[in-house]
């Protein structure tokens, strides 16, 4: 049996934990256990000296490495179809990492228009400071990839779901031209997670992730991940993280480990969930439209089909009543919590254009459809009847 031809609910639990049983007498512990150091102890200077020579004979630091970040790093590998991975202190932390990396000798991004907004701020505002410019397209359209890359471009860069949009790229179409004009393909995969699509398999170079999200589940802790080839991941690990510094604690690596084993059955209710409300929402009539990759009425729903296993737990929705309706919404609910972050047990709310998305300049919202009015649902995992109540009783409740 490999790894890689398990199922992922086997492999979410299973892979990257240790079978054989060590020498000593406590054997293997079934759960990967905490290693909460910093650094570690040599018995002789060659040993020590051996070990800065070749990584791969010991651990030395824990920025360096550690036993828990990779038992974790090992199962994100093999969870993404890719060679190896890294873990990050946060999600940012990945993404600086892998752009960081993939522009090592400078160079120009082509960039989805749409993004998270710390995203949109590192390639907006603080990577020009350093002489690397992003033409921002809508990448939902291949040929305006095709048509912004320069002969100094280096990165793609894309997010498919976006966030809060929910506009999703054709990943096979969009690797292809990365590949034949020598680019480094990156997605943010954070609304998908693994079991709702695995973009190397479409022949993405890089994946990034935000493992507070969906990836830890809990929302307990801040943590990032890099997927990749074993070259890039290995270039990532020994300049830029290291040195940098975006690297994940033992502790928060281990909870995100444990969160990672019931993705598979999470993922799977989230999605189920954000169907049913998806379809309540857009039967009711306060609801001017919502947007989810399953309703037949989302503008790629062809697209997420093919691309996509599961559908995810995210939702938009623009009110009839404007961003009056969504602020009478987010303040008479029982239920929801009015809270930013996503891919939580609980069913999060927020407000993108004055939250998420307030640092992205305000005519860039309007053009990229990041309307005053909008309001962003990340499903949970409560009963998804008990959800769509909540939601119901607070729209009713609303006279303009
Ligand atoms: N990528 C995506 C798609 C995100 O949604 C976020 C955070 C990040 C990266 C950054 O991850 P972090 O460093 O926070 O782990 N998104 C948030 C959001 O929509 N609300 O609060 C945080």
């Amino acid at each position: 049996m490999t790894q890689k031809s398990l199922g992922k609910a086997t492999q979410a639990i299973h892979a990257g934990e240790a079978r054989t049983s060590s020498a000593d007498k406590t054997g293997v512990p079934l759960l990967p256990p905490i290693y909460q150091n910093s650094t570690f102890r040599f018995a002789t200077a060659a040993e020590c000296a051996e070990a800065f020579r070749d990584e791969e004979s010991g651990y030395v630091y824990t920025r360096w490495g550690n036993p828990t970040q990779e038992v974790l790093e090992q199962k994100l590998a093999v969870l993404e179809a890719g060679e190896a991975a890294l873990a990050t202190a946060s999600g940012m932390g990945a993404v600086s990492t892998a752009l960081l990396t993939a522009l090592a000798d400078g160079g120009h991004v082509v960039a989805m228009e749409n993004l998270y907004s710390a995203t949109f701020q590192i390639l907006n505002e603080e990577l020009p400071r350093f002489g690397i410019e992003t033409t921002f397209v809508d990448a939902t359209d291949p040929t305006q990839i095709e048509r912004a890359i320069r002969v100094d471009t280096k990165v793609l860069y894309l997010e498919s779901p976006t966030n809060p949009l929910l506009k999703l790229v054709d990943l096979q179409a969009a690797a292809e031209i990365a590949k034949a004009r020598g680019l480094t393909s990156i997605i943010d995969n954070t609304f998908a997670t693994p079991c709702g699509q695995q973009p190397i398999i479409f022949g993405i170079d890089v994946v990034v992730h935000s493992m507070t999200k969906y990836m830890s589940g809990s929302g307990a802790v801040i943590a990032g991940a890099i997927i990749g080839k074993k070259e890039f991941i290995v270039s990532a690990k020994e300049g830029a993280l290291r040195n940098f510094g975006a690297v994940i604690s033992p502790f928060n690596a281990w909870l995100t480990l444990h969160g990672l084993t019931t993705l598979p059955l999470r993922f799977t209710r989230h999605s189920e969930n954000a169907t049913h409300v998806a379809t309540f929402l857009e039967a009711h009539p306060a609801v001017a439209w919502v947007r989810h990759p399953s309703l037949t009425n989302h503008p790629q729903h062809e697209l997420a089909k093919r691309q996509m296993d599961a559908f995810g737990g995210m939702i938009t929705l623009e009110l009839k009543g404007g961003r009056a309706a969504g602020e009478h919404l987010v303040d008479h609910l029982q239920l929801c919590s009015l809270a930013v972050s996503l891919g939580d047990v609980r069913t999060l709310i927020c407000h993108p254009a004055s939250t998420t998305h307030s640092h992205v300049p305000a005519d860039i919202r309007r053009r990229t459809g990041i309307t005053d009015g909008l309001v962003r649902i990340s499903i949970g995992l409560e009963d998804a009847e008990d959800i769509a109540a909540d939601l119901g009783q607070a729209l009713e409740s609303y006279t303009p």
